[in-house]
Parts: C-alpha cells; structure tokens; sequence
C-alpha cells in the first residue's frame, strides 16, 4: 500500500460562512469619546495589579477612529461576515437612562461601512464591557442587570435591525460568571463562588429578556455563544475520573446549555451548587425565559482539557466546588497562552452537543491561536504555527460536518492582534498584526493565507 499524503483537500459546503471576530473593549479605544461611560474593563485595567504591566484599552487599536481602513482588511481577506460587538456604555453610558445618539452612530456607520463591502454584520451585544453604573449596584449578581441588558438589547436592535441579521446576546456567559465574579481574573474582580453562581443566572436570565425583546421588534437570527469546556477523564477507565469530568461538564457547559436548550438546570448541577449558595435568585418562571428558542448556537474553542480525581487538590478557583480535582497541564504543543493544541477536541465538542442537543445549528465564533510574532527587516510576519493551528481546526471542523454535524461556519478569532484581557497587548491572537506605537496594519502570513482558504471554500 502507498502512504496516504498526511493531509488532503477539503471543500466546506456551499454557503459555509467564513468571518473573523474581535470584541469593543479590546479594539476600539477611545473611552472617553462620543460620550461613552465607563465600564468594568475601564475600571479593572486600571487597578494596579489586574492587566499585565498596566496595560489598558484606552488607546487599544484605535478602531473607533480607523474602523473603515480595518473594514477595507477584512473585503481585502475576502471575509464574508464579521462578528464584532457593542459597547453598552457607549449606548447607555450609565447601563440605563438616557441613550447617547453618538454611541449608536459609530455602530451604524460600522454596519454601513461593512454592507458597503459586501461584508455580513455578526452583533454580540456584550462581550464584556459592562456599563460601571450596573456593577456598583451588585452587576451581573442583580437582577436589575438582566432587565436593564433587555433593554439597551431592544435600542440596539432599533437602530441597526434594519441591516443587521444575526443578533448574539452574550459572549462567553462562563467568563462573564466564574472569571469576573468567582477567580477574579476578569473584571470585575469579584472572589466569590456564590456571586459568581448568582450571575450564571442573571446572565441566562438577561439572555432570555433580551431574545424575548429582539424577538417582538422582529430579530431574525438570534444566538448566544459559549466556550464549553471540552473535558475528559484523564484515565477513563477510572470512575472517580469520569466523575471529575461529569462535575466540570456540570459547571461549565450543561449549566448554561440545559436551561438555555431544555428549560431545566441539570438536577446534578443543582445538588452540587445548593452547597455553596441558597439558589434564592433563581425565581418562578425563569427557566421559561431562559428557554427560548434561537437559531445558532456560537461556540468558541481553543483547547481541550482533562481531569482527575486527587483527594486533597484544592480544586479550580474558576469553578466553584472543584476541590479534589486536577486539571492536567497540557501536554505537547501549546500555543501562548500555554493552552494544548488538540484539533480533536473541537470534533469531539462539535460531535457531541450535535448529539446531545440536537436541532440547533452551530457556529464556531472563535477559534485562533496567540504567538508573540513580528514583522521581519523585510515586514513579513511568518506566523506558521498560527496558520498550522487554523488548518488543524478547519480540519476538525470538516470532521464534524461530516459525522453530521450542523455547523454552519467560522470566525477567526482575531481579525487583528488585540487588548487580550488581563494578558493585555503582550498576547497576540491576531492574523493582522498590529504595531501598537504607529497603529499600523500588518496582514500576517496567516492572513494570506486565510484569505486562499476562503477563496478556495477548503484547503489544500
Ligand atoms: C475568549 N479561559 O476569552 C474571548 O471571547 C475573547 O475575547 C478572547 O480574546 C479570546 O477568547 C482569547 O482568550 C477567553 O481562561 C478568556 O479559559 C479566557 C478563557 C477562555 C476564553
């Protein structure tokens, strides 16, 4: 038999979206223009000792004031759609009250600047950046925060819904809960595994007034992205293992996707919570609200993890109630955040929500992959091993399509090199890299590259 070439030709089905993604806070700077109100990343970046050396998004990549010459990047590559999201305290500067008209305006002139390119607007409506006034009354662990998202959600949707498709409401509700309230690595910096509980909830809640809201001003294509964790046992033949991965599927993925998908939170989710909060906030009717159908479900992935069970290890302090458990650190290659590169896990992931919540259409709206590269003498950025991961995914990807799983496109995660949280500007995830002294647009080889594969509809 003659060896197979490692790697063959994919084609994606027709009408596959290709998109690339980035997020308000972490591009556009300008924080104190146009009448904007700061939010709880202008507050936290700000705190000695939160962001790497300081850093904040103050300036960022300047977007606000370049967003035509990035639109001009992205017709360039060739994207078809590109998912970026609103700043609510350019919007609502103080969460409620007054809606500043000049918030809006850069939204729309984004939107226009984009359909002007042939280019399909994705909105996510927080990815993050939550107006300061809220927090100071208890953020996302209020209530009032759910019906106050609803509503910025519904003076959104008046100005741009004329034009825009596909409405996310949230990104990433696992960060916004158990980093920002429960480890306190993301703003808001909260330590506290029962508020970082009570705002999963407001976050679903917030994410079931808001559809409800889209929905009766005539919202077509709404969503919600996750980053599930892809997690299996470290040795599957161990029970105590396979029970350490069950609780941290708990946590992380069927804590959002059974109350979102099956009106229900797990009942084994619940048990395991009621120990360390009263579970008071969760009120009659909710779970209707949560419950409301939408039409793609974005999921972000980047690395797989696996467990087991240790009696004694102290457990993650980013999921509330996981003493006795071991995350495994990553084994071969990681990219710079130290995350494992496994293409396999976003089959694996794909495969099984397809099997496990059937009937929802998926989309991948993040997947990408930091390295500290450069621009060469001759102004080349070889970012090989970013373009290695992309392929690898794509390919997982193709996979699951072709186990059956309804996956309707991808967004590269990032259009450009960005304010990477509390990494600040040292971690760079994007296929433009981006000199942050001269603001100047650099395509990465990546780029190149990406723009073939969305050209070709495959790889190579
Ligand atoms: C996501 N974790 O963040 C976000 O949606 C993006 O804004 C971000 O830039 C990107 O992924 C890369 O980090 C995450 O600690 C941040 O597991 C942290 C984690 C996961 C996702």
């Amino acid at each position: 038999t003659s060896a197979q070439p490692a790697r063959a030709g994919i084609t994606f089905p027709d009408g596959f979206i290709w998109g690339a993604a980035t997020a308000s806070y972490q591009i556009e700077g300008a924080v104190r223009e146009d009448g904007r109100g700061p939010s709880i990343w202008d507050t936290f970046s700000r705190t000695p000792g939160k962001v790497y050396a300081g850093h904040t998004g103050d300036v960022a990549c300047d977007h606000y004031h370049r967003y035509a010459e990035d639109v001009a990047l992205m017709a360039d590559l060739g994207l078809a759609s590109y998912r970026f999201s609103v700043a609510w305290p350019r919007i609502r500067p103080d969460g409620t009250g007054p809606v500043n008209i000049k918030g809006l305006d850069f939204y729309d002139r984004l939107t226009d600047e984009l359909l002007g390119k042939g280019i399909d607007p994705v909105v996510t409506l927080y990815h993050w950046d939550l107006p300061q006034t809220l927090e100071d009354r208890g953020g996302w662990t209020s209530r009032a925060t759910a019906e106050a998202f609803a509503e910025y959600a519904e003076v959104v949707y008046r100005r741009l819904g004329d034009r825009v498709a596909t409405w996310t409401t949230l990104n990433e509700p696992w960060c916004s809960a158990y980093l920002g309230y429960g480890s306190g690595i993301h703003a808001p910096g909260v330590r506290n595994p029962a508020a970082a509980l009570s705002a999963v909830h407001h976050l679903l809640l917030g994410h079931g007034l808001a559809t409800q809201a889209l929905r009766a001003a005539g919202a077509r294509q709404i969503s919600i992205t996750l980053n599930p964790c892809e997690v299996s046992p470290l040795d599957p033949a161990n029970p105590a293992d396979r029970d350490a991965a069950r609780l941290i599927d708990g946590l992380a993925n069927r804590i959002f996707l059974d109350p979102l998908l099956r009106g229900r939170y797990p009942a084994d989710v619940l048990e395991h919570i009621s120990r360390l909060t009263d579970l008071a906030y969760i009120q009659e009717g909710d779970l209707e609200i949560i419950n409301q159908p939408i039409d793609v479900l974005g999921i972000n992935f980047y690395n797989p993890s696996y467990v087991s069970a240790k009696p004694g290890a102290p457990g993650s302090p980013d999921y509330p109630g996981s003493e006795g458990i071991a995350f495994r650190p990553p084994v071969g290659p990681v990219t710079d955040m130290n995350w494992q590169i496994e293409p396999a896990g976003l089959t694996r992931l794909l495969t099984r929500l397809h099997r496990d919540y059937p009937g929802t259409p998926l989309m991948i709206t993040e997947n990408g992959a930091a390295y500290p590269d450069g621009p060469s003498d001759s102004g080349e950025v070889a970012d090989l091993r970013r373009i290695e991961y992309v392929d690898g995914h794509l390919r997982a990807c193709h996979d699951a399509l072709a186990a059956g799983v309804d996956l309707r496109g991808y967004f590269l995660w990032s259009l450009m090199d960005n304010f990477e949280w509390a990494e600040g500007y040292r971690k760079r995830f994007g296929i433009v890299h981006v000199d942050y002294t001269t603001q100047q647009r650099v395509l990465k080889d990546s780029a190149k590259w990406y723009r073939e594969v969305i050209r070709r509809n495959g790889l190579e």
